[in-house]
């Protein structure tokens, strides 16, 4: 057994979502198309045909989603702002509505003692953008640097914690690699351009920021700690390859200056000599860093596996997520305490962590029972705590997600919610999830030292 559970005294507890996940009604009010609503509009794209036209309906239930999270004791919320509904086309005129939405989810937040921390980018770029090449186009570091301006201009002050970019390897992997996520490219040139065009319009964002700003602003990225599968040297090489493109992309040039050389042997013709200078924008001082855990692979050589040859070898022994994602909470504790070993001490939030599995409503009790999530957010939470024991300075932990929300491509299907959504009624139900959570920030994680 570990020490007693015992969070700092100021730890900052809250649940996490995003705009297109939740809010529907996307073209409300003035608001421009993202890559997202036309993304969804294509056959095919998302499971079931499901979309963000309703979602939660947040748009319309923001005041009662408030008093859920106050119910339950939350004292943060991290939430993303819709860039198309600031500046429909992008750049240019500003949307008084799409501000005014804001503002009063922020004030409501503020009335009932709940921290906003506000994410600038979570995926859904303006298509007027796309339209211009989006993140191909080395322009939106300014245009990004507009957008955020405008929101640093209206809320700083009321929101202190700002966020630039969610997940820019998940953007770039998904979005110009891959493609199952919007726009659906899958080209090995344009991956490096994304990511390279991501991590200036971080830095354009924080350098505004840092002449505008008064509190604290940085970025969040997903990692997943990458496991050998045998001690081979190919399955090593694999591993390290997996490791520099999923977890080092992003932190490498924000911290050291530089990208990780694994990535020329990855991209190989692909991957360009990026100007010098880019790095002094990229390299902006930040105030924090939030980082997304959700699970962990093992690794081996695989020769056909375009472009990394690499494969995830699944541990058959383990709980597997819905998504099929393993569980494993070590990997937590590992994440946080390799962050600091490879990039210093810096304040660290948990941006997202949670978990997906199927959890039909009771019949009997009409509760919503869903013991597989809040086992995996008991580990979780023990190895957060482990984490700070080995010295991380963790300040906070947002759930994902408050809400059942569109999981992106898989469409509602995939609840990763500590509240049930029923998508018909739009009722809110609580799960044993929440309970639990709401017992951890009232206990400040001392009740998670009680057996059972
Ligand atoms: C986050 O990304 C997003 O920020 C959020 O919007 C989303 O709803 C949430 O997670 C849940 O998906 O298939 O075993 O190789 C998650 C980032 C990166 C986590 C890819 C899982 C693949 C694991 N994801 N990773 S595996």
């Amino acid at each position: 057994m570990s020490k007693p559970i015992h969070f700092p005294p100021d730890f900052l507890w809250g649940s996490a979502t995003s705009a297109y996940q939740i809010e529907g009604a996307p073209l409300a009010d003035g608001a421009g198309h993202s890559i997202w609503t036309r993304f969804a509009a294509t056959p095919g794209k998302i499971a079931n045909g499901d979309t963000g036209d309703i979602a939660c309906d947040h748009y319309h239930r923001w005041r009662e989603d408030v008093a859920l999270m106050r119910s339950l004791g939350l004292k943060a919320y991290r939430f993303s702002v819709s860039w198309s509904r600031i500046l429909p086309q992008g750049t240019g005129a500003v949307n008084e509505a799409g501000i005014a939405f804001y503002e009063k989810l922020i004030d409501e937040l503020l009335a009932n003692g709940i921290e906003p921390m506000l994410t600038l980018y979570h995926w859904d770029l303006p298509a007027a953008l796309d339209d211009r090449g989006g993140w191909l186009n080395p322009a939106i570091a300014d245009w990004f640097a507009d957008y955020a301006r405008v929101l640093f201009e209206r809320f700083d002050g009321r929101v202190c914690f700002w966020t630039t970019l969610n997940e820019p390897w998940v953007v770039t992997d998904g979005g110009y690699l891959h493609g199952p996520l919007a726009p659906g490219h899958r080209n090995l040139y344009e991956a490096p351009i994304a990511s390279h065009n991501l991590l200036r319009a971080h830095g354009a964002a924080v350098k505004v920021y840092r002449e505008i700003g008064k509190h604290r602003i940085g970025l969040v990225v997903n990692i997943e700690p990458k496991y050998p599968a045998s001690d081979e040297p190919q399955d090593i090489a694999a591993t390290r390859r997996a490791d520099a493109y999923m977890n080092r992309q992003y932190l490498d040039p924000v911290f050291h200056g530089h990208y990780p050389a694994e990535l020329k042997e990855i991209f190989g013709a692909a991957w360009p000599d990026w100007p010098r200078e880019d790095f002094d924008l990229i390299g902006q001082k930040l105030d924090y860093i939030g980082i997304n855990y959700y699970t962990r692979s093992v690794c081996r050589h695989e020769e056909t596996n375009w472009p990394l040859k690499v494969a995830a070898v699944r541990q058959t022994q383990s709980t597997h997520m819905e998504t099929g994602w393993e569980v494993f909470p070590q990997g937590l504790t590992d994440t946080l305490v390799e962050f600091r070993r490879r990039y210093g001490d810096l304040p660290v939030y948990v941006m997202e962590n949670g978990s997906t599995f199927y959890d039909p409503p009771n019949a009997e009790d009409g509760q919503m029972h869903d013991p597989l999530r809040v086992d995996c957010l008991k580990k979780n939470l023990h190895a957060l705590h482990a984490a700070i024991e080995q010295g991380v300075d963790l300040r906070g932990y947002m759930v994902w997600s408050l809400l059942d929300n569109l999981e992106w491509s898989l469409g509602f299907a995939k609840r990763f919610g500590i509240v049930h959504v029923n998508f018909e009624t739009q009722q809110r139900t609580p799960k044993d999830s929440a309970l639990l959570y709401a017992q951890v920030v009232a206990s400040n994680g001392a009740c998670l030292n009680d057996p059972a």
